[in-house]
């Protein structure tokens, strides 16, 4: 079968278990943010192969958090150390749109296990480790700066070759958005628009959420192997791709970051989310194979979802589409904290996934990204 969409995927991958790999230990952080008041909100949340059962108020109830974070709108009264755009500014904080701030990274880094040989495919070990660090990426700062050495491809022919205007909507239309500067989408958008949004959760080196996620899912009571599936398990004798936290387990009501971030994208693009996904690629050896999201392959699925939300932490991944008939090819980096967004045709025209890394490229670190599955209703149709 050619078409890989993710009923596919699921049916066929999706259900396999994840063996022989035990939970990451991570650390304890000295504050956390459990006492968000979310906990509870978005565990009703259908996966994207059900329908969901109810109405969700995903703005309920905010009032009377004392804990260490704050966003927008109605929390107030914090002491610690994330700071958004609550009502009544906290001291020491830069009071930027939801940014969490002064994170629990740890100042000591780990060269030893930096150094270890990464080929091998035994990786439980490394799974045993405490918090992830950012890292920049010298070598490739270097290859930027090197001298041309192969001879420059060169066109042959006339450079422009077309006079006629064009009118036409392109296949995909790329906006860039400061998360910082705006509190919610305030844009056109039109189905065959990607949107990528920078800085609404975090600064790109704070990996807080990405080591919280991972501590608050790994922390919730349910053994591992039931907690996380692998993808494609398997089925083309490929020990799989990457995990997905199996909904069917009761995982969210342990993990107020996973909610937390579900909320801020509730109130960003001002979505209806019917469902939504925790994938984990645990090193640069897991991917995503391209794919269409099931709205573009399941009519009722259609009815009721128009837009992919994306968000990433931890190790900066490129995220692909390639095009469904030509097969080109367009990738862009996602660097922590970074949402993108994807609307139906762009789900139909093209597939997107998560590109393979080659070995000789490996890294240890960890990506985790949040998929959110909905309606908003000022999205525009192209003719
Ligand atoms: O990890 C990503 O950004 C892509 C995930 C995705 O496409 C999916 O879960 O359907
Ligand atoms: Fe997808």
């Amino acid at each position: 079968m050619t078409n890989e969409y993710e009923s596919y995927d699921r049916e066929n991958g999706g259900n396999r278990q994840n063996k022989g790999r035990p939970a990451k230990e991570i650390y304890k952080p000295k504050k956390r943010i459990s006492d968000l008041g979310l906990e509870a909100q978005f565990s009703n949340l259908s996966t994207q192969d059900e329908e969901p059962s109810g109405e969700h108020d995903y703005r309920r109830g905010q009032n009377g958090n004392r804990g260490n974070y704050r966003g927008r709108g109605d929390r107030r009264g914090g002491r610690g150390d994330h700071r958004g755009r609550g009502r009544r500014g906290g001291r020491g904080g830069r009071g930027r749109g939801g940014i969490i701030q002064d994170g629990y990274m740890s100042k000591d880094v780990d060269d030893d296990h930096n150094k270890r040989d990464r080929r091998t495919d035994d990786r439980n070990e490394r799974y045993n480790d405490t918090k992830q660090q950012y890292t920049f990426n010298q070598k490739a700062a270097d290859k930027v700066n090197k001298p041309q050495e192969k001879p420059l491809k060169m066109v042959t022919g006339p450079n422009t070759v077309s006079w006629k205007r064009d009118y036409s909507y392109p296949e995909m239309l790329v906006n860039f958005v400061s998360g910082n500067l705006c509190s919610t989408y305030d844009r056109p958008m039109t189905s065959r628009d990607v949107c990528v949004v920078n800085d609404l959760f975090c600064m790109q080196n704070d990996l807080s959420i990405y080591n919280l996620l991972l501590e608050e899912i790994q922390s919730c009571g349910i053994d591992h192997e039931k907690l996380f599936k692998l993808w494609h398990g398997n089925t083309r004798g490929d020990p799989g791709t990457h995990l997905i936290a199996d909904d069917g387990t009761n995982w969210k009501k342990s993990c107020p970051t996973f909610n937390m971030v579900l909320e801020k994208i509730v109130d960003f693009f001002k979505m209806d989310v019917k469902a939504t996904r925790f994938n984990w690629y645990r090193d640069s050896n897991d991917w995503k194979p391209y794919h269409h999201d099931a709205a573009a392959v399941k009519p009722d699925k259609a009815k009721t979802q128009n837009l992919t939300v994306a968000v990433s932490f931890g190790a900066e991944r490129q995220a692909a589409f390639e095009h469904a008939k030509t097969k080109t090819t367009i990738s862009m980096w996602q660097p922590n904290g970074t949402i993108y967004t994807f609307g139906r045709d762009v789900n139909v025209m093209w597939r997107h996934g998560i590109p393979a890394v080659p070995p000789e490229r490996y890294t240890d670190q960890g990506r985790i990204s949040i998929i959110a599955w909905g309606l908003v209703d000022y999205m525009e149709d192209v003719d």
